[in-house]
């Protein structure tokens, strides 16, 4: 433990009752010793040389002297390969049927002994020895995996086993997660295992409570990402390549993948980033819908603490004329901090609270953590103890960790039974008046004073009825809690679309919902890693997330609090929320002149909510985040791969948050094409690097030229942004409106643009041809210098 780790720990043991932490630390600790047996003696294998192969619908199985290697491609062109006979199935991470074999790929004998299945999108190439190439139908190579090797236990148990790949030396990679750093992933090793960093982190703090072995590489030859499923705790080592000058001799990035158990198999998908992320989605899940009210200004605070304060902090709001769609009432609202209770002394009336503020237009969400007070008279304890629902040791008895509420057991979400049971208990959350929940703690926390903050790793699960540990289910828990929580509230509510985040997660997760930055540190690295994470999350296939707004501890200076609250306004999930031990999170509580600007950064918010609303419909529709890299139409662009410090939203805006104390300008990277400032209306040429002002009272926001963007007028209704295309250029855009909170299809409206005599027309276009133009037009940019 080093110092920073051990004023953590002293933190965390203070926090909860210190002897029974300690209890449960120790008794933990004994688990873990019991169940891990030396490890023994160990086989290595190696697949060997090349024996046979055998086609079958989308590829065939090569055969090898020491292992099999199966390879699919579907007609998408999304690849599949496993080792050792692991099937696509049963995974986590698919939200339905694997994707249908093309039935015109072939399998081939290629040189020197190999193989290769060559389909319209893409080819794999299989040398003698077993490694495996990506490449594309011009034949360039996007990802060599070389050949994997096993270490097996001789007395039997799982497997560990390593994989290098090797990436073009220009590639860049992005992705594993939700990762504090980047969102460009540089050298160093990335630990696959969801954690709870103990208090609030920064950009150097890794892993964090979403982890996910998801490889995003963008490279000049092409853009790819690589999904090894598996749910066991790994390792991922990433060295970026580099060009040899003069020698000649490239040097290839490199990937290391490193699992401590589990199948060997993996996924890629290849094309343009935009098809890249339909792909995974396509796989993985469409990112559900939010409600509309979920992309508007929400509030939260660990320890609002009573009804009185909850009227007083929006009444805050209403009297400042400052729009709030929802505010979030943490674990203090809670009786005793049991999940699904309320505290009738604080909030004698939840329910009233809940109608009082929803006619006021603002939407109460509440937390939800997993883990569930040992109380022989609770209800959760005792429903969930008859249902035999929670995890339990190989002997059988429930194993018991420590959360808030004092001794706790945990749902084994990973059982179809328990999700199904748990799903149920959000009626009464339902009952007090929640539109939305949180989860919490859900990677699942256990607070010991030292070591792993989880079950222990001997912990039993179900796992969809095939039994396993621990270390199997560990990165999936908060993935399932999330279905269990999305299906329950479906069945509970079935005419409206569930909202939930969650703080763990995993690959698919956006099929149930978005997710939060966690406990980000209050200070100018915090700032820039919440927008690491949300950037990184987008590119894993999870689009709806978004910090909390201010760091979540201590105290932030007004410019701080201002400069992150300007960056999270442009960010899908825009929600203030603190510690309650740190300061106010209110934007009225930095001075009037911090108030005045966020008042200006909430307005263009409400402005751009239509604009926000399409977002969330592609991003369901396509699987494109709403905010996404700046390289993201461009990823042949070097320059913008090292970019981290801008965004762009959707394809019309983009967006340069203010990073650093004292800034009042900044260097902004602008992608090929013309883009406007939206505020000076100055235009500015890409691609390149240009200085523009970014006063305290707002960030820079750039319009791409020929973009058109939904936005609400002043009067309330929405109106047409269009931004003139430059000269011989044209341009357009998507509009998809509001269909309610249920499950109505949203029609798309696809519009054009172009400079016809010096004026900007745009034209609907629908499978009919050319329509009017329903909506009121405001074209931007003519008269740009
Ligand atoms: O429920 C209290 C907090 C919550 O406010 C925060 O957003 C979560 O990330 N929760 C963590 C547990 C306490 C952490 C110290």
């Amino acid at each position: 433990m080093d110092g920073r780790e051990l004023v953590r720990a002293a933190r965390v043991f203070t926090m909860v009752r210190g002897p029974r932490a300690m209890r449960s630390a120790w008794r933990r600790w004994r688990a873990e010793a019991r169940a891990s047996l030396p490890r023994g003696a160990e086989r290595a294998r190696v697949p060997g040389p090349v024996v046979d192969a055998e086609p079958l619908p989308g590829g065939g199985v090569v055969r090898f002297a020491r292992s099999e290697l199966l390879v699919r491609v579907a007609s998408s062109g999304t690849v599949f390969w496993s080792w050792d006979g692991a099937a696509p199935r049963p995974s986590y991470a698919l939200a339905g049927d694997p994707p249908e074999p093309d039935a015109r790929a072939a399998l081939e004998p290629d040189k020197d002994g190999g193989w290769r299945v060559v389909s319209e999108r893409v080819t794999v190439a299989v040398s003698r020895n077993g490694a495996v190439e990506v490449r594309t139908p011009g034949g360039v190579v996007l990802r060599r995996d070389l050949p994997p090797r096993w270490w097996e236990p001789v007395a039997g148990g799982p497997a560990r086993w390593v994989q290098r790949s090797e990436v073009p030396a220009d590639a860049r990679f992005f992705g594993l997660g939700g990762r504090a750093s980047g969102p460009r992933l540089r050298e160093g090793t990335y630990r696959l295992w969801n954690t709870d960093p103990r208090g609030s982190f920064g950009p150097d703090d890794d892993p964090l409570y979403i982890t996910m072995p998801v490889q995003l590489v963008v490279a000049d030859a092409g853009t790819h990402l690589a999904f090894h499923d598996n749910t066991w705790d790994g390792r991922v080592t990433l060295r970026e390549g580099g060009e040899g000058e003069g020698s000649g001799h490239d040097r290839p990035g490199l990937s290391e993948v490193r699992m401590s158990g589990g199948p060997l198999r993996c996924w890629v998908v290849v094309g343009t980033p935009a098809r890249v992320l339909r792909g995974w989605t396509a796989l993985t899940g469409a990112p559900a819908l939010p409600p509309a009210w979920a992309l508007g200004p929400q509030h939260a605070r660990w320890g609002f603490g009573s009804e009185h304060e909850v009227r007083r902090v929006v009444a805050g709001y209403r009297e400042r004329g400052l729009p709030l769609s929802a505010l979030h009432l943490d674990i203090d609202h809670y009786d005793g901090h049991r999940v699904f209770t309320v505290d009738r002394k604080r909030f004698p009336d939840l329910p009233g609270l809940a109608r009082e503020l929803r006619a006021a237009g603002v939407r109460l969400v509440s937390i939800v953590d997993p883990a569930v007070k040992v109380e022989p008279g609770g209800p959760v304890y005792r429903g969930g103890r008859a249902a035999g629902a929670f995890v339990r040791d190989a002997r059988g008895r429930e194993v018991r960790g420590v959360v808030w509420p004092g001794e706790c057991v945990y749902p084994d979400f990973t059982d179809p039974a328990v999700r199904r049971w748990w799903g149920g208990l959000y009626e009464e959350r339902l009952a007090q008046g929640f539109s939305g929940v949180w989860h919490d703690m859900n990677e699942p926390v256990s607070f010991t004073p030292f070591g792993d903050m989880t079950l222990p790793r001997s912990a039993r699960h179900a796992l969809e009825g095939r039994g396993g540990d621990h270390r199997e289910a560990h990165n999936v828990y908060g993935l399932a809690m999330a279905g269990a929580g999305y299906e329950g509230l479906r069945r509970l509510r079935p005419d409206e679309r569930p909202f939930l985040f969650s703080r763990s997660g995993w690959a698919g997760m956006q099929r149930y919902g978005g997710t939060w930055s966690g406990d980000v540190s209050t200070g100018w690295p915090g700032l820039r890693a919440s927008l690491s994470l949300v950037l990184g999350l987008g590119l894993c296939g999870v689009p709806y997330s978004g910090p909390d707004v201010g760091g979540f501890d201590g105290s932030p200076s007004p410019e701080l609090f201002l400069r992150w609250f300007q960056l999270g306004a442009w960010l899908p999930l825009f929600r203030t929320h603190a510690a309650i031990d740190a300061g106010r999170r209110e934007p009225w509580e930095f001075g009037p002149e911090v108030l005045e600007h966020a008042r200006a950064a909430l307005a263009g918010r409400e402005r751009l909510r239509p604009y926000f609303v399409t977002l969330a419909h592609l991003a369901r529709l396509t699987g494109a985040p709403y905010a996404r890299p700046v390289w993201w139409g461009a990823p042949e662009d070097r320059a913008l791969r090292d970019c981290e410090d801008a965004f762009l939203l959707g394809d019309a805006l983009l967006v340069a948050p203010v990073l650093a104390r004292g800034a009042d300008r900044r260097a902004v990277r602008l992608p090929r094409g013309r883009w406007y400032d939206t505020v000076t209306g100055s235009a500015y040429e890409g691609p390149g690097q240009v200085l523009v002002d970014a006063p305290l009272s707002r960030i820079p926001v750039l319009a791409r030229a020929g973009a058109v963007i939904p936005v609400r007028g002043e009067d309330g209704a929405e109106e047409l942004e269009v931004w003139a295309p430059a000269p011989g250029r044209t341009g357009g855009g998507v509009v998809v409106r509001d269909v309610g909170d249920g499950w109505e299809r949203a029609e798309i409206e696809r519009y054009t643009t172009r400079l016809v005599d010096g004026a900007v027309r745009v034209e609907r276009v629908t499978d009919e041809g050319v329509v009017a133009v329903a909506a009121r037009v405001r074209v931007r940019g003519l008269d740009a210098g």
